[in-house]
């Protein structure tokens, strides 16, 4: 059984990975809007990710006998000024995801809550590879720089990522 405190925490860092999705989507509506299809299709599929992230929170507190709250849910920002500053916003976000991620484990700690402590551990490893890909995105975009063509090329490669949804959090098909 879930502490009320440990209970809220993840509650609220569910919250915090519907907010990721939210983000990743309008930024997907956003290269949408400036036909950078590739860039919107990366964005979509890391917004999906995130659906995974939030569903995987929510079903462990219910799966400990607490209680999935859904909270409301902030608007994110609505359009960047290039795809570099996208990218970076991107990098800027995941790694605070990561400190919250951190924050939430040292609540377990408090509570004494070692399955929880041990549910986080995949979130961590998450996170490293969260880190790692959005850094290597924005190394690409950086490397294009403004150049069209570049972007353009960028655009296409980013277009290639795939991404299966795990058994039992299919999404969409
Ligand atoms: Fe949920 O990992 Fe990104 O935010």
């Amino acid at each position: 059984m879930l502490s009320e405190k440990m209970n809220e925490a993840l509650n609220v860092q569910a919250n915090r990975e519907l907010y990721s999705s939210y983000l990743y989507l309008s930024m997907s509506y956003h290269f949408e809007s400036i036909n950078m299809k590739g860039f919107a299709h990366w964005m979509r599929l890391q917004a999906g990710e995130e659906l995974v992230h939030t569903t995987k929170m929510l079903d462990y507190v219910a799966g400990r006998g607490g209680r999935s709250k859904m909270l409301a849910v902030e608007a994110p920002q609505f359009t960047w000024a290039s795809p570099l500053q996208a990218f970076q916003h991107v990098w800027d976000h995941e790694r605070v995801v990561t400190g919250l991620i951190q924050t939430l484990v040292k609540v377990a700690e408090d509570e004494l809550d070692e399955a929880t402590k041990e549910f986080l551990q995949w979130y961590i490893k998450e996170q490293v590879e969260e880190e790692e890909s959005s850094d290597n995105v924005l190394n690409k975009v950086k490397t294009a720089g403004n150049d069209k063509g570049n972007l353009e090329a960028a655009d296409r490669v980013l277009g290639q990522r795939s991404f299966k949804f795990p058994r039992g959090f299919e999404i969409f098909p």
